[in-house]
């Protein structure tokens, strides 16, 4: 079997001073520049000239005449309803209408504004001219979503995640729709429906949403080892993460840089999160998925109403064209990561998400990546997987919109000027003219879309040529890299550089935590359960075996198979490290959620709430106070608490009245703590859940009595006692937040 040859023994390669960055002056002088400003801004002065704001105004039809009553016009009092009304038959047919088709995959997600700030003159690696200076900002929106699910799924099903971005950037759109892991399950594009058929529900019974525990997944998981991979990502942390702030993300295929004279560049994309990585526990996110199915877009929505703004570094790995077989397996194959021990992840700028949409459906619905939006200085590579995809999204957004000018809405609108034929079909979208006197000085806004030029076709003379030809010196056309070469005879075939389907899933088991590979076991067993073929069993745990005899047989005993033999031949130890989404801390604790579980009998126990509140507020950290009904100072009651929305809990001195009696020895005695204001021992039940999801748990005074009453002990990792609520628990609770999970 084939083993990544140059995978074996790596070394850390320092990723010291870049030695890609140009000088800091470094603007391209063959681009012409406008004079943008500030991105954000831009981006909000933008879309604002299209707001409709209803205040202080007078209903109207669809073509504006004032409607004077909303009742139907109807023959008589009791009459039946006329034909002639349009306003009822406007109204009506508005709302039948409303609904677009859901994006045939990704339908589920939630998207920002945001702005990115390049690092420096990147000039000599890419002539994309929202790289070329240090500081220069560019307007963005960026989606993140699950794969699989419905648009009205829940955001923690276990999945893949969308990490669309687009820039807005001052020579067109650039998109790099990418996802939360690195790899893909397929390498051939032909091969997507048959994976999306395999993953959504069943054919006759639409069962189930948003899971892949069922037999076609894993049956085609089993069949198709190309798979692996990316499948031991989606059952790592990466598939339930903690919020969509808590992923990094990554363009998954190589693509290449082109400089203005041609040399290029290959290159992956790496989005690295600033927030660190967190993720849920399974029953967690099955318990989120019931509480609170909009949890990620509400965590990312009111995150950036706080001012928290989420942060990424774009990040780049370098590599020249000599090197697409250099390190045992292919370049252009989307199944395979390039360890950074190899290629160390090059920094180019920074995205900051700090505005929420206005409108979503406008916005975030509307809103229509593709791959093949690239600007000049970036190109493609003959990855099989990338060029299918550039077929598939134009494609899917035609239906979805009806029609090919979706790109004149004012999300996909570009913010550079558009000028070619291409011209007509249904919804063209006229608007504001940037000469017109009124903005003539926003040089920025709007496109014209009733094209004036009565010649649109080219090369003319009727017109003086116009729209010209770009090149790369007049005009700044794009350009294929010049040395692309393409030949061969044609066939249907997989490539042999991309036959070996388990060195990486193993290079990946192998460098996991402990408790990242119990997380495995555990997701595997949890879906392979579910399957109920005992053929597609069998060959799941074939296949587990090629990539560990340990996985497969941990996985193997759940679910009743003879533990298999090792396959040495497929096995190697090598490691390599940033790929858990488990073992490091989180450098930022904005956002998280303490729930302080008080009482209102004891006014002192509400009291404890602005302390432990001024005790966190520093590292962004709020908190929630609980009692059992609302009160002054109190956010909610037990009623409507579930340990699912905190991401730590407090016991309050003074509560613990509020969960059972000290006597009880193995079943929790709930009825003990037992009010009429909410279900029987709701206190008790959100501190054992707190505590079974391995979130921080904690306790002030004699709150840590209610620990007691939940058999947890004080010494325990992740659990916290202090006599008051000073600084030094406040500090003790930061760095449970820190390391998250226990
Ligand atoms: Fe997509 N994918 N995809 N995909 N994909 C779509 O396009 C497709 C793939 C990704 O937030 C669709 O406009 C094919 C890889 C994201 O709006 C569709 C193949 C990666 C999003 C489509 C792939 C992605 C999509 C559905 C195999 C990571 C959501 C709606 C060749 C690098 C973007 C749409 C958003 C959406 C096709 C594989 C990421 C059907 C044929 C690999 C993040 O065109």
């Amino acid at each position: 079997m084939r083993v990544l040859a140059l995978v074996t023994g790596l070394v850390g390669i320092a990723n010291a001073a870049c030695p890609y960055m140009t000088g800091e002056a470094g603007d391209n002088p063959h681009i012409e520049r406008r004079a943008d400003g500030d991105a954000a801004a831009n981006t909000e002065e933008f879309l604002s000239q299209f707001y409709l704001k209803d205040q202080d105004v007078y209903l109207t039809s669809d073509v504006g005449g004032p409607i004077e009553d909303q009742n139907s016009l109807s023959a008589g009092e009791r009459g039946a309803t006329l034909l002639e009304d349009f306003i009822f038959r406007q109204k009506i047919q508005r709302f039948d209408h409303e609904r677009v088709p859901e994006r045939a995959v990704h339908a589920r997600g939630a998207g920002a504004h945001g702005t990115f700030t390049s690092y420096g003159d990147w000039s000599n690696i890419t002539a994309a001219s929202f790289l070329s200076a240090k500081g220069k900002q560019t307007p963005m929106f960026t989606r993140f979503s699950t794969v699989a699910g419905s648009r009205g799924s829940a955001d923690t099903a276990r999945d893949v995640h969308g990490f669309a971005t687009r820039f807005y950037t001052d020579e067109g759109n650039f998109d790099i729709v990418g996802n939360n892991v690195p790899v893909f399950f397929i390498q051939d594009a032909i091969l997507f429906p048959d994976l999306i058929h395999a993953v959504k529900p069943r054919g006759d019974n639409e069962i189930p949403q948003a899971a892949t525990a069922h037999d076609s997944a894993w049956d085609f998981f089993s069949q198709q080892p190309s798979s692996l991979h990316t499948l031991l990502w989606a059952m790592a942390g990466h598939g339930i993460p903690r919020s969509f702030r808590h992923v990094d993300g990554f363009g998954v295929h190589t693509f290449r840089l082109v400089t203005d004279d041609g040399k290029t560049k290959l290159v992956k994309f790496h989005w690295k999160g600033l927030q660190g990585k967190a993720s849920f526990v399974w029953e967690e996110a099955q318990q989120t998925a019931g509480k609170n199915a909009d949890f990620m877009r509400q965590d990312l929505f009111e995150s950036i109403e706080a001012g928290r703004f989420p942060e990424w570094e774009l990040g780049v790995q370098i590599m020249e064209e000599e090197d697409q077989l250099r390190f045992g397996f292919d370049l252009f194959d989307p199944t395979k990561i390039v360890p950074e021990e190899l290629v160390p992840v090059t920094k180019l700028g920074k995205m900051q998400l700090n505005r929420n949409p206005m409108n979503y459906f406008a916005e975030t619905e509307q809103v229509m990546f593709q791959p093949g939006h690239i600007v000049r200085g970036v190109d493609f590579t003959e990855d099989p997987l990338l060029q299918g995809r550039l077929f598939s999204y134009l494609d899917t957004q035609l239906n979805r919109h009806g029609g090919p000018n979706f790109e004149q809405l004012p999300i996909n609108r570009p913010r550079a000027p558009i000028h070619n034929n291409n011209r007509d079909g249904a919804g063209t979208v006229p608007t504001t003219n940037p000469t017109a006197p009124s903005i003539a000085n926003k040089p920025t806004l709007g496109q014209m879309f009733i094209p004036l030029n009565p010649n649109a076709y080219s090369p003319n003379t009727e017109n003086k040529g116009s729209p010209k030809q770009a090149n790369q010196t007049v005009g700044k056309g794009f350009f294929t890299a010049p040395d692309r070469a393409a030949s061969g005879k044609l066939q249907r075939t997989v490539s042999t550089t991309f036959e070996d389907a388990w060195s990486q899933p193993r290079l990946f088991w192998n460098s996991l935590v402990d408790a990242e590979r119990q997380f495995i076991v555990d997701a595997m067993r949890f879906e392979t359960s579910n399957v109920k073929s005992s053929v597609v069993r069998n060959n799941v745990i074939i296949q587990l075996n090629r990539i560990s005899n340990d996985l497969a047989t941990r996985v193997a005993k759940a679910i009743g198979i003879a533990a298999p033999k090792p396959d040495d031949s497929y096995y190697h130890d090598n490691t390599t490290a940033h790929i858990g989404a488990f073992g490091q801390k989180l450098t930022k604790l904005d956002g998280l959620k303490v729930g302080l579980l008080a009482s209102v009998d004891k006014p002192a126990s509400i009291a404890q709430g602005a302390k432990l509140q001024s005790a966190l507020s520093s590292a962004g950290v709020d908190v929630v106070v609980v009692a059992e009904r609302m009160a002054d100072d109190v956010d909610q009651t037990y009623s409507a608490s579930d340990a699912v929305q905190f991401d730590a809990v407090v016991i309050a001195d003074g509560a613990e009245g509020l969960f059972g009696s000290k006597s009880f020895t193995s079943v929790p005695d709930k009825a003990s703590g037992a009010s009429t204001l909410y279900p029987a021992g709701r206190p008790l039940d959100i501190l054992l859940d707190a505590f079974r999801f391995g979130k921080t748990v904690g306790a002030i005074g004699k709150g840590s009595d209610a620990l007691q009453s939940g058999q947890i002990s004080s010494d325990r990792e992740g659990v916290y006692t202090g006599s008051t609520v000073g600084d030094a628990f406040g500090k003790d609770l930061k760095e449970g937040l820190r390391t998250f999970k226990f």
